[in-house]
């Protein structure tokens, strides 16, 4: 009898190629197929030599003959036009029941308009994030599913057999959420890795502009911090490379021209954050920081016009970096704290049943943030999984007023010394925004009110009781209408 696929992936680039690989080692047999044929055969007479049940489909007829009903077709291209083109050319091919699958990184909106536009023609969709890279891909992703309720059971072994676990043996997939609430979270997910990323890297500018360690040095600092609360794979990666040197010597991270590029995940965190009116405000510095790397030109000439304060670190080092140390992990809760509170508002934003833990567990192991300190945010959401704020659970309250003094003394020393910190700082002024129960707000209302009458509300009557006072005299008593966008 004709083998048949379990599943097949339309996407032969590093992705695709591994996520097949990972599938068949996990005893599934899968159908390649790619836009560009030839890169079919390559595959299977590369990476895929020897592999009796990957099969290789040259066509989207021949892809779709090689399939077990209901057919799982998994898309692993760039996201945007790509994967709407592809839609289109397997719908004519495709029965009720049927299951499309995105797995790569497009943007919600995308995804809940195609899951109804499917839904419409009774094929199933799924939109899932998928994180780790190449190695992830490989050996075990963190996989974030969400569309169609009725599509998770057809490939729930397969995801979950093919995901990272962490230690305790959990698989790092389960189901999200709705239509785009995969994609969402793989979104929020490539956000907060912005911001570890930008923490990690003012830490690193702070030890070496500020206090002048070497290389190796920060070598060891790093690989010191990922044995401790910091344990994480961005901590670990960032050890290799600070001690990471050409062959003829000379650190590879020194040559690295100082220009960050990105490909749109936090940007849109960020638009999407003052959309809802959440204030994610060190994703939105972490984006804003690349942003400013970017600029290298007009940096290069700022710098010889443009004068910072000559002030030198005369204190103790290493009692500094326990310091930076401290304000690091301060800041990175700040910034989950952020992440969980946007997921919250877009959970009743777009009508999603989000488990607040399970997607902490889903971090937990596969992605680029994982770390040691998911596991924390796990038992704090399954403590209480209405928890307002992470920062409002006991151990995270805890650890925030150990890091304070010592997160205070990093952004204040930074500020002395002129080394540019904006998540250290931005974390630290939403943690004291957020702790204010009164912030200056009245008086910036009373500024609307006075040059626009846009009313006010009292802190001596009821909340929705609005007032509008004549500032200058000359103004009537006309108000204007009280609405927020
Ligand atoms: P790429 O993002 O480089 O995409 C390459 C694939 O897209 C190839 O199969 C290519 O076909 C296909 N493709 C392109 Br490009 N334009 C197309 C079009 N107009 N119509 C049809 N196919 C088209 O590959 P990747 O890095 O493996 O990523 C795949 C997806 O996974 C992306 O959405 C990416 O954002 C996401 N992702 C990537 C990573 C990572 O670490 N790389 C991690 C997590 C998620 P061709 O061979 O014919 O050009």
């Amino acid at each position: 009898m004709e083998q048949k696929g379990d599943i097949a992936l339309i996407g032969l680039a590093v992705m695709g190629q591994n996520l097949i690989l990972n599938m068949n080692d996990h005893g599934y047999a899968v159908v390649a197929f790619n836009r560009t044929v030839s890169k079919v055969d390559d595959f299977l007479a590369g990476a895929a030599r020897g592999r009796a049940t990957i099969l290789g489909a040259h066509s989207v007829e021949e892809m779709i003959g090689l399939l077990k009903k209901p057919r799982k077709i998994m898309l692993m291209v760039k996201a945007g036009k790509a994967v709407d083109e592809f839609i289109e050319l397997l719908l004519p091919h495709l029965e009720q029941g049927d299951l499309i699958i995105d797995g790569g990184n497009s943007h919600f909106p995308d995804t809940i308009r195609r899951t109804k536009y499917l839904a419409g023609k009774g094929i199933l969709y799924i939109g899932t994030g998928v994180s780790g890279g190449e190695e992830g891909a490989r050996h075990g992703p963190s996989i974030m599913p969400g569309g169609n309720p009725q599509a998770w059971p057809l490939v729930k072994d397969i995801f979950q057999s093919i995901a990272a676990r962490t230690a305790d043996g959990d698989p790092c997939c389960d189901w999200v959420g709705e239509d785009g609430a995969g994609h969402y979270v793989k979104m929020t997910h490539n956000g907060i890795e912005y911001g570890d990323m930008q923490l990690i890297c003012e830490a690193y500018q702070l030890m070496r502009e500020g206090l002048g360690l070497s290389n190796a040095e920060m070598h060891e600092v790093f690989s010191e911090w990922n044995k401790g609360e910091l344990n994480s794979y961005l901590i670990e990666i960032t050890a290799d490379i600070l001690g990471f040197k050409y062959e003829n010597g000379g650190y590879v991270v020194d040559k690295v021209l100082d220009t960050a590029g990105q490909k749109g995940t936090g940007k849109w965190t960020g638009i999407n954050s003052f959309e809802l009116g959440v204030p994610v405000t060190l994703i939105g510095e972490a984006v804003y920081a690349r942003c400013l790397s970017a600029l290298k030109d007009e940096r290069v000439v700022a710098s010889k016009i443009l004068t910072g304060p000559a002030t030198r670190f005369k204190g103790d080092k290493q009692a500094m970096v326990e310091d930076i140390r401290r304000a690091l992990l301060a800041s990175k809760i700040v910034s989950y704290a952020q992440g969980f509170m946007l997921m919250r508002e877009a959970a009743g934003e777009y009508k999603w049943n989000l488990n607040y833990g399970g997607i902490a567990l889903m971090w937990r192991g596969g992605c680029i943030i994982r770390s040691a300190f998911l596991g924390k945010i796990k038992q704090a959401f399954d403590k209480n999984p209405a928890l307002l704020n992470l920062l409002l659970d006991d151990y995270f309250k805890g650890v925030m007023e150990s890091c304070q003094p010592a997160w205070r003394r990093v952004v204040a020393l930074a500020v002395e010394l002129g080394v540019p910190v904006p998540a250290f700082a931005t974390a630290l002024a939403f943690y004291d925004g957020y702790r204010s129960e009164r912030l200056p707000a009245n008086l910036l209302q009373a500024q609307r009110d006075y040059f626009g009458a846009h009313t006010y509300e009292r802190v001596d009557r009821p909340r929705g009781q609005f007032f509008h006072t004549n500032w200058t005299g000359t103004g009537g008593s006309v108000s204007a209408s009280t609405y927020t966008v």
